[in-house]
């Protein structure tokens, strides 16, 4: 596996990335996510180097168009006033819309939703839909609020969000601790608000008022169909393989059940305080049922099957990554694989990384399975499949029509399949083949600078 591409020098590049780096200083995700883009981008750059510098393209394309920052006040089931941060980052509109998740979740900060609405605007560009990238959420924890208190923070949220978004401006969905849930509130306080029933102002919405059949599963089903099309790009087949899954949220339990209809063996799981693994095999409607049905802790798994061993998270490698397997999926949060976990990942044996979450994996990480020769997918374009359904959803509720599950499915299989070969064909153009974290940057950056050249310096 080449990675030649990084040997092909720009110094246009190189001091956009430099400048970025001193001006969001203190954004340390953020500017992980850049320079991996970026440094990805030589080859591409330096053939129209002279254009693109002329036209600030690279500098206009690291500045968010807007970032909106709001108070969220909200009364607790005590009567007491709590008061949370929102945010909304409309990175880049070029192609799109601005889409992108909802994350509630006690780490947001700016940092964190730039980088992951920066990531939006690749992965949203690579699925081929008309979407630009944005991403929002707040620094609430959901974890231990009642159904009441989750309701008036949602509440409370929109009211101010519903300023800045519309089906043909911005259109937010779940992400980490946003669920149909969590939808549902948002969507009551918008339609409330605004007196009109806008389907398509948020999407990942219940089957009853203008969600989609198969939104729920796409993520992870989306995140199989990329590495079942990876593997068979290298003659190498999923059934009899095993896996590791981290997290056990919305796509990691959707990731395990389309990779288990695959013939894989999934042996472990995890959430935020540790990790299960059941040498069986995980039954995963335990795990539905622990995590969905009674929003509880993955070591409740114990009571479901004894036999299965519970390990506490703490380590400087989580012990999900620890148990030995052939397909690892990331699925819960950033940065969850470090150099260390890295190493003991392909000590292993395994052979292959698929990103389920965005930015999993560190860049040192990546670095390593790339020179290891691992097969890797990174996220922007394993985990697009959700994304891509939730533009599916916005086709959907413009028509003012639905379509089946098996015909959203096949869709979604077909984005998926296109993805991969995107990814595949961009990185063998520019002599990085089987290098899919170039492919994917390559082909998505294509794409969208196309787009921001056409529509003139804005
Ligand atoms: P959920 O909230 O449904 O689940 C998140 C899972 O990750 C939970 O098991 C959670 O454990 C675990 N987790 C969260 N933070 C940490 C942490 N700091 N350390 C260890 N585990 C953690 O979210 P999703 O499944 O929707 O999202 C998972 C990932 O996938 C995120 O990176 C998200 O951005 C990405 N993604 C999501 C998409 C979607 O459609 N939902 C689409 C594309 C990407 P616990 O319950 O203990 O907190
Ligand atoms: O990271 C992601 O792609 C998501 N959380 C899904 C975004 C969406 O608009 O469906």
């Amino acid at each position: 596996m080449s990675n030649s591409a990084t040997l092909v020098k720009s110094e246009y590049l190189e001091s956009v990335i430099e400048k970025t780096k001193q001006k969001n200083a203190h954004e340390s995700e953020f500017i992980q996510a850049m320079e991996e883009v970026l440094s990805t981008l030589a080859p591409v750059i330096a053939k129209h180097e002279e254009e693109y510098k002329a036209t600030g393209l690279l500098e206009r394309l690291v500045e968010p168009e807007r970032i909106v920052s709001f108070r969220v006040p909200w009364l607790d089931d005590k009567g007491q006033v709590q008061v949370n941060r929102g945010f909304r980052v409309q990175f880049n509109g070029a192609i799109g819309p601005y889409k992108g998740g909802l994350r509630f979740h006690p780490t947001v900060n700016q940092s964190i939703m730039k980088f992951l609405s920066f990531e939006q605007i690749f992965k949203n560009a690579l699925t081929g839909l008309p979407m630009g990238g944005g991403k929002g959420g707040s620094d609430f924890d959901p974890k231990g609020k009642s159904d009441n208190e989750i309701m008036k923070f949602c509440q409370s949220f929109m009211t101010e969000l519903q300023k800045h978004i519309g089906q043909d401006i911005d259109v937010p969905a779940g992400d980490i601790g946003v669920g149909g849930r969590e939808i549902g509130y948002l969507f009551g306080q918008y339609r409330k608000i605004r007196n009109s029933y806008e389907a398509g102002v948020l999407t990942g919405k219940g089957l009853e008022y203008g969600g989609s059949l198969a939104r729920t599963e796409a993520t992870g089903y989306g995140l199989l169909y990329f590495t079942r099309e990876m593997l068979k790009a290298h003659n190498i087949e999923l059934k009899g393989k095993t896996a590791i899954i981290s997290g056990s949220g919305n796509v990691a339990i959707y990731a395990a059940e389309k990779a288990m209809a695959y013939g894989i063996k999934v042996l472990a799981m995890s959430d935020s305080t540790g990790c299960i693994y059941d040498k069986n095999g995980i039954n995963l409607d335990a795990i539905k049922e622990i995590k969905e049905v009674k929003r509880g802790r993955i070591k409740d798994y114990l009571n479901y099957v004894p036999t299965a061993e519970y390990t506490e998270n703490g380590a400087n490698v989580p012990p999900v990554y620890r148990i030995k397997a052939d397909i690892v999926l990331p699925c819960a949060t950033q940065n969850d694989i470090n150099l260390e976990t890295a190493k003991v990942i392909v000590t292993n044996g395994a052979v292959a990384v698929a990103e389920g979450a965005n930015m999993p994996s560190t860049t040192e990480a990546i670095n390593y399975f790339l020179e290891k020769g691992i097969l890797f997918a990174p996220g922007k374009a394993a985990n697009a499949g959700g994304v891509a359904t939730s533009g599916l959803e916005m086709v959907q509720n413009s028509m003012r029509y639905y379509w089946s599950f098996e015909e959203v499915d096949k869709k979604l299989d077909g984005i998926m399949t296109n993805i991969f070969k995107s990814c595949q064909e961009a990185a063998k153009e520019y002599g990085v083949e089987g290098n899919y974290v170039a492919g994917a940057n390559i082909a998505a950056f294509r794409k969208v600078a196309k787009a921001m050249r056409a529509q003139g310096i804005i």
